[in-house]
């Protein structure tokens, strides 16, 4: 039999790994993870794994207080909220661009297609790891037609260029929501610079447990994700997120509603 410290670590494992990635599966399984072994020591050991990601550590905080079934039917809620909300922003017939996997964005999409939504999605496939290749195969068991681009054609992707059309929406998931802006995978800054200058609507769909009012570390990962064996002296850098300032967004989605940011600052705050 498998004991209980040994899930804890494949779920570790796991999660380093980004077989489990994106802040809301991560914050569900390292919930799971820390139920198995209840200690300090493990809620330290599941922080560390991914260090951009607040949702895990609020989810810690209340872990005590809360059981897996209680977590998962509030998340649920929550998410429904965020899927009622977007599904009212989706016009028929356009086009809607996400970048890397967001579990939050997939499924508000997933809603809107079940609602009879038409629409297409245009995604980036999000070197090194290839989250974009998750969201489209998602989005295409679900029926959602998908353009998956390569990451350095962003710029096609976000205008009528070469055959493309221009997105009436840029749809992001989110691991931190800060003061001044938002963190999400790398690429996020230029996509929403892109669509700022394009004036193409920018949302973000995240559950407000995402919020920290803490410094958050950008977590860098190992250079041979990008390029194993690459020779020496080449200096490889791999930043897995980048910070999207406010400015940049046109809102935020989350159980709190379709807020400005200022305004979602100000009902996150009151809430904690
Ligand atoms: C995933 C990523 C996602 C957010 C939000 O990065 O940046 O957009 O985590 O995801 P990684 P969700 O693959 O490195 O974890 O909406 O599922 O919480």
């Amino acid at each position: 039999m498998v004991s209980n410290k040994n899930k804890f670590n494949k779920i570790c494992k796991d999660i380093k790994s980004i077989k489990i990635q994106g802040a809301r599966n991560i914050a569900i399984a390292g919930f799971e993870a820390y139920k198995l072994v209840p200690t300090e020591k493990s809620k330290q050991k599941l922080l560390s794994l991914r260090p951009t990601e607040p949702m895990l550590e609020n989810i810690l905080k209340k872990a005590d207080k809360l059981t897996y079934l209680q977590l998962i039917k509030k998340l649920k809620q929550n998410q429904e909220i965020i899927n009622k909300q977007t599904f009212k922003l989706i016009k028929n017939n356009s086009v809607i661009f996400t970048h890397c996997h967001s579990s939050t964005v997939v499924q508000a999409l997933i809603y809107a297609k079940n609602k009879h939504k038409k629409f297409e999605v245009y995604n980036t496939e999000t070197r090194p790891l290839y989250q974009g290749r998750k969201t489209a195969k998602e989005l295409k068991k679900a029926g959602i037609k998908v353009t998956m681009f390569v990451d350095s054609a962003l710029g096609i992707a976000l205008s009528k260029e070469q055959g493309t059309r221009e997105p009436d929406l840029v749809l992001l998931g989110a691991d931190a929501i800060l003061k001044k802006g938002v963190i999400n995978k790398t690429g996020s800054g230029v996509i929403a610079q892109i669509a700022k200058s394009n004036k193409i609507p920018l949302l973000i769909l995240a559950d407000s447990l995402k919020y920290s009012s803490k410094r958050t570390k950008l977590e860098k990962r190992d250079f041979e994700e990008v390029w194993k064996q690459a020779p020496k002296n080449i200096k490889i850098k791999n930043p897995a997120f980048e910070f999207v300032k406010r400015k940049f967004i046109t809102s935020l989605i989350s159980e709190l509603g379709n807020l400005s940011y200022k305004e979602f600052l100000r009902k996150v705050k009151k809430k904690s």
